[in-house]
C-alpha cells in the first residue's frame, strides 16, 4: 500500500497567495487521489521536527521560520508510482531549474518558498503522512 502513496504539503507562500485551489486541481488532474487533507499551522518546533534531516544545513533555521509563517495544506495522495511521479510533477527544488508546467515552475517564488513539498521515498512518505494524520484519517 505505501508504495502507491506519497505525502505533500502546499507551503505557506502558495496558500497565502491563493494558489491552493489551482494546485489541488492540478494534483487531481494529474491522476493523484486525495486520501487525506487539512489546513493547519506548524509551530517552528514542529517544522524543525519535520525537517530534522536538514538540521545541519545552513538554511535550516530560515526553513523552520518560513514553514511556520502561515497555514499549510498537508495531503496524503495515492497513485501508481506515487513518490516518483509526484516529484516529477512538482519539479526541481530550485524553481529556476524546474521544468515547464510543474507546480514549482508555476508557483514557487524562491528555492526556499517553493510552493510545495513532495516525499522523496516510500519510507519517508509513510513517516511524513503519519506526522500529520492519525490512523483513522489515512484509511
Ligand atoms: P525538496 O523539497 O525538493 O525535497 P530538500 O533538499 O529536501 O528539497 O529541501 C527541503 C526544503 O528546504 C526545500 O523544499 C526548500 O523549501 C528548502 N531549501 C532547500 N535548499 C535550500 C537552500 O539552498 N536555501 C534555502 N532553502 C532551501
Ligand atoms: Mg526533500
Amino acid at each position: 500500500m505505501t508504495t502507491n502513496r506519497t505525502f505533500t504539503m502546499i507551503k505557506p507562500d502558495a496558500v497565502a497567495d491563493g494558489h491552493s485551489g489551482s494546485i489541488i486541481k492540478m494534483i487531481e488532474a494529474a491522476g493523484f487521489k486525495i486520501i487525506a487533507m487539512k489546513k493547519t499551522l506548524l509551530t517552528a518546533e514542529r517544522a524543525g521536527q519535520f525537517y530534522q534531516v536538514h538540521a545541519e544545513r545552513p538554511f535550516y533555521g530560515d526553513l523552520c521560520g518560513y514553514m511556520s509563517s502561515g497555514p499549510i495544506i498537508p495531503m496524503i495522495l495515492e497513485k501508481e508510482n506515487a513518490v516518483a511521479d509526484f516529484r516529477t510533477f512538482i519539479g526541481a527544488t530550485n524553481p529556476e531549474q524546474a521544468a515547464e508546467g510543474t507546480v514549482r515552475k508555476l508557483y514557487a517564488k524562491s528555492i526556499q518558498a517553493n510552493a510545495i513539498h513532495g516525499s522523496d521515498s516510500d519510507e519517508n512518505a509513510a513517516i511524513e503522512g503519519s506526522f500529520f494524520f492519525s490512523e483513522t484519517e489515512r484509511f
